[in-house]
């Protein structure tokens, strides 16, 4: 279980991994309630929260080991040290199962974002690109884990906006540290 890699949920949706953690990952709450199982790797959703926040804890069986990494999509992966935040106007790069690894700029914290389902706060804001099923997955600065992608507009053809839910506050929901 790297950071980036895809998983699915239910019927077949893809989400992308987040973080390592504790006998699992964190991605995005909006890719699964509590209860609902994954495959690829087989898990099952410990807890999620969204609209609100937009993270959830994933729980993976002793033949899946989560590791301290993120897919770079170049055939190698980013090792993941840490989760200090990074500040406005640092780089910052994200790596997701739909588009792989794009990378851009902090450019706001603490936004709201209205989504169909209600809106999440405390989001940041990035001019990186992402698009359908790079949900969930890690957007990293240097090797510091900074948050999970939540959504946005645009797409990886002609640019983008994408939000992540920050991984501090999903760490300390569920009581886990990341690997
Ligand atoms: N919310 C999307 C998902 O569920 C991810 C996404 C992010 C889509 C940014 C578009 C976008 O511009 O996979």
């Amino acid at each position: 279980v790297v950071g980036g890699n895809a998983y699915y949920i239910g019927s077949g949706a893809r989400c992308s991994v987040g973080f390592a953690v504790d006998g699992g990952f964190v991605s995005a709450g909006h890719c699964g309630g509590a209860g609902d199982t994954t495959t690829e790797p087989s898990g099952t959703f410990e807890g999620s929260s969204f609209p609100g926040d937009d993270y959830s804890y994933i729980s993976v069986g002793p033949d899946d080991t989560p590791q301290p990494a993120v897919n770079n999509y170049s055939g190698g992966t980013q090792a993941v040290a840490g989760s200090t935040e990074a500040a406005e106007g640092a780089s910052i790069c994200r790596s997701g199962s739909t588009t792989g690894w794009h990378c851009g700029t902090v450019q706001a914290k603490n936004q709201s974002v209205q989504y169909e389902q209600g809106t999440v706060e405390g989001l940041t804001r990035t001019d990186v690109c992402a698009e359908p099923g790079d949900s969930g997955g890690s957007f990293i600065s240097g090797d510091q884990a900074q948050g999970m992608t939540s959504g946005g507009s645009g797409d990886c053809t002609s640019g983008g906006t994408t939000y992540f839910q920050p991984v501090g506050e999903a760490l300390s929901a569920y009581g886990v540290s990341l690997l």
